[in-house]
């Protein structure tokens, strides 16, 4: 099966819970969404998100570059990442040319899913299962009035975790959001918090021991700038809580580089950027190597395939951001994910939707 034609189409689609980190507000999903097609007539299909519609052309020009390179390729996911590295060697395997490389994994694994006719999830060796899942569709930096009743409605959806996100300007409003979300949600719900890469090495340490001494609180996400692994691991050292990284993650190696430098406790990788299905699977090994539970980031859709294949295996990250363009977006069960048993990842577009939302 060979490779004819790699489409992207860029969307944005609107959040139904407009979500502010202390690092920016998102308000509509930016979505690429990236058709591969072959000779077999089968078509893999990924989507990459963009924090922001302004980088989508970027991204989908390197898409199109690339298209041209593995045109007439095998669809043979690893052999098109060796290709696809050499080829970005001297621009630098980073950031949107990652990305980019992601998402043509992602198509590529779930075309040879498609090909085999079993869900991704079997090409990896192992079944489905449910996976549990926290809800990350909101909980962002909001009056507490409001942070409170989206509490209770995250819950209300039958998730027995959910992540609120911290950084406001004095650590004493940090406190106040963290104690109301938990009077909220009961001492039964798992909470997760996420800085977003606000805080300085100083004052994560300073406020991770004011969460240190709260207590109830099961990770502690990119408190200090992603890319500050020795600050991470200083921080490590400091505290109590669990530290989470690895959304920023480029790539496998990056992950091994965080996890000698003992950055984090736990690692959560993003599909897009740790390489799509191909990367995932080297950074499972890394996780397993280190002893480090790893969860996802975002992109349920090709996440629960993963989790079921990770040794450590910890959390997926629901958000339901792209549901609007899927055709078949994942069911969830009592707070899990349950992996499609269709065959590939699952991913279809609704192609009403699709034209509602294309920029
Ligand atoms: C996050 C990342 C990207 C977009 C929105 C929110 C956040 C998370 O860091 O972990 O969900
Ligand atoms: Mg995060």
């Amino acid at each position: 099966m060979k490779i004819t034609h790699i489409r992207s189409r860029a969307a944005s689609v609107p959040m139904r819970r407009p979500l502010a980190t202390s690092t920016g507000a998102l308000t509509a999903a930016s979505l690429l969404l990236i058709d591969l097609q072959t000779d077999a007539g089968i078509v893999g299909r990924s989507y990459l998100f963009s924090p922001g519609q302004h980088a989508l052309p970027a991204i989908a020009k390197l898409v199109d570059a690339m298209a041209e390179m593995v045109k007439g390729d095998e669809v043979a996911p690893l052999d098109l990442e060796r290709k696809l590295r050499a080829r970005y060697t001297l621009l630098g395997v980073h950031n949107i040319v990652l990305f980019a490389m992601s998402g043509i994994d992602m198509a590529a694994w779930d075309a040879y899913a498609q090909s085999l006719g079993q869900p991704l999830v079997r090409l990896l060796g192992a079944a489905p299962r449910p996976i549990p899942a926290y809800n990350s569709k909101g909980l962002g930096i909001m009056p507490l009035e409001r942070l409170v009743a989206e509490a209770g409605e995250l819950v209300a959806e039958g998730f027995r975790a959910v992540k609120l996100r911290l950084g406001r300007r004095e650590a004493r409003e940090d406190l106040e959001a963290l104690r109301a979300v938990k009077k909220a949600i009961g001492a039964d719900i798992t909470l997760m918090v996420d800085f977003n890469q606000v805080l300085s090495v100083a004052e994560a340490i300073r406020r991770g021991r004011m969460i240190d001494d709260e207590g109830g609180v099961y990770w502690i996400e990119e408190p200090i700038r992603a890319d500050d692994y020795a600050g991470a691991a200083r921080i490590t050292r400091e505290l109590a809580t669990p530290i989470q990284l690895g959304e920023n993650f480029m790539g496998p190696e990056q992950m091994a580089q965080a996890l000698a430098a003992g950055a984090c406790d736990y690692v959560m990788p993003d599909a897009e950027r740790i390489g799509g299905v191909t990367g995932w699977l080297r950074a499972a090994a890394l996780a397993q190597g280190a002893g480090v539970e790893m969860s996802s980031h975002l992109f349920p859709e090709v996440s629960c395939h993963l989790l079921a294949a990770t040794p450590t295996c910890h959390w997926l990250e629901y958000v339901d951001w792209a549901n609007a363009v899927l055709a078949e977006p994942v069911e969830l069960k009592d707070g899990h994910v349950l992996i499609p048993s269709r065959a590939g990842t699952g991913i279809a577009w609704d192609e009403k939707a699709v034209a509602r939302y294309a920029l």
